[in-house]
C-alpha cells in the first residue's frame, strides 16, 4: 500500500489501539444479548470509550486540530482547516444485536475537504484506506467500484428510515420506485461500511437521506479513489452536517440521480 500521509498512519494506528477495546466490548454484547437486561446501556459505554481512545491517540500528535464526533461534538471549533471527522461504531445497532457489521470511521479534512480516510470493520478486519491522489485500498489491495453499465443489473444498498424521521413515507416510497428499477436493493445498517463496498465493487451503488457527516466523511475520499461517484442532493436546512447522498460507480450515477425524487 502506497499511503503515506502523516494523517492517514495516525489514523491506522488510533484504529487499531480502540479496535482492541471495541473487540472486547462486541464479545461483551455478544454474552448481555443472552441477559434479561440488555446490552443498551453498555452499547452507549463502548461508543463513548471507543470514541475516548480515538480522541486521544489523535490529540496527541495534533492536539490543535478541529474534531467532529458523533458522541462529543465538536473539539477546537475555531480550527476549521484541519478537521478529524469521526464516527466511532457506524452500525451502532448491528454492535448492539451481536452483529459483526459495524466500524470505526475517520475521515481528515483539509481545508474543507477530506482528503484521507480510513474504515475498519474490527470484527472482520477489513480495513478501508484512502489518501487523495493515491488510489483506495482493502487491507494491502487496491480497490475500484464495479463496472456494471446499467442501472437494470445494479445491486444498490441503502439504509433508513431512522424511527424518528419525519419523511418516512417519501424514504419508502423512494425505495419501492428505487427497488422496481434495479436488481436488487440491500439494507446492511452501516452507511460508513455501505460506502466501503461500493468502493470496491460489491455494491454498484448507494443512497440514503438523513444522514450525518461523519457517518459518510471517510467514506467520501474512499469511494473517490476507487474512481466512485458522489452527489449531496436536497440540502438539509442549511445544516452541513446534515446529509443525503448517491454514491455509485460512474456508468449509473446519473440514473440512480433521476431515480431519487427531488
Ligand atoms: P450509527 O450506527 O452510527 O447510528 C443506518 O442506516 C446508518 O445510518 C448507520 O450508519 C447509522 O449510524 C446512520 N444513522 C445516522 N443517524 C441515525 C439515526 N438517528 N438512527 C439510525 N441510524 C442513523
Ligand atoms: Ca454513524
Amino acid at each position: 500500500m502506497r499511503l503515506n500521509s502523516p494523517q492517514i498512519n495516525l489514523i491506522i494506528k488510533a484504529c487499531m489501539k480502540a479496535s482492541r477495546s471495541l473487540i472486547r466490548d462486541f464479545g461483551e454484547v455478544e454474552n448481555l444479548q443472552v441477559s434479561t437486561k440488555g446490552p443498551g446501556d453498555f452499547v452507549t459505554s463502548a461508543d463513548k470509550r471507543t470514541e475516548k481512545i480515538l480522541i486521544e491517540e489523535l490529540k496527541k500528535a495534533h492536539p490543535e486540530y478541529g474534531i467532529i464526533t458523533e458522541e462529543s461534538g465538536m473539539i477546537n471549533k475555531s480550527n476549521t482547516d484541519n478537521r478529524w471527522v469521526i464516527d466511532p461504531i457506524d452500525g451502532t445497532m448491528n454492535f448492539l444485536n451481536g452483529i459483526p457489521h459495524f466500524a470505526i470511521s475517520i475521515g481528515y479534512e483539509e481545508k474543507g475537504e477530506i482528503t484521507c480516510g480510513v474504515i475498519f470493520n474490527p470484527i472482520t478486519n477489513e480495513m478501508f484506506v484512502a489518501e487523495k491522489g493515491s488510489g483506495a485500498y482493502l487491507n494491502n489491495s487496491r480497490i475500484r467500484v464495479s463496472n456494471k453499465k446499467k442501472i437494470k443489473d445494479a445491486l444498490l444498498v441503502t439504509g433508513g428510515p431512522k424511527g424518528a424521521s419525519k419523511i418516512k413515507d417519501k424514504i419508502f416510497s423512494e425505495y419501492i420506485n428505487i427497488s422496481n428499477n434495479v436488481s436488487n436493493v440491500r439494507k446492511f445498517g452501516s452507511a460508513a461500511l455501505d460506502m466501503a463496498y461500493v468502493a470496491c465493487g460489491r455494491f454498484d451503488g448507494y443512497w440514503q437521506r438523513e444522514l450525518n457527516y461523519w457517518d459518510i466523511a471517510a467514506g467520501i475520499i474512499i469511494l473517490k479513489e476507487a474512481g466512485g461517484f458522489i452527489n449531496f442532493f436536497d440540502e438539509v436546512n442549511n445544516n452541513p452536517l446534515k446529509k443525503n447522498i448517491i454514491a455509485s460507480n460512474s456508468n449509473i450515477h446519473n440514473e440512480l440521480l433521476d431515480l431519487i425524487s427531488k
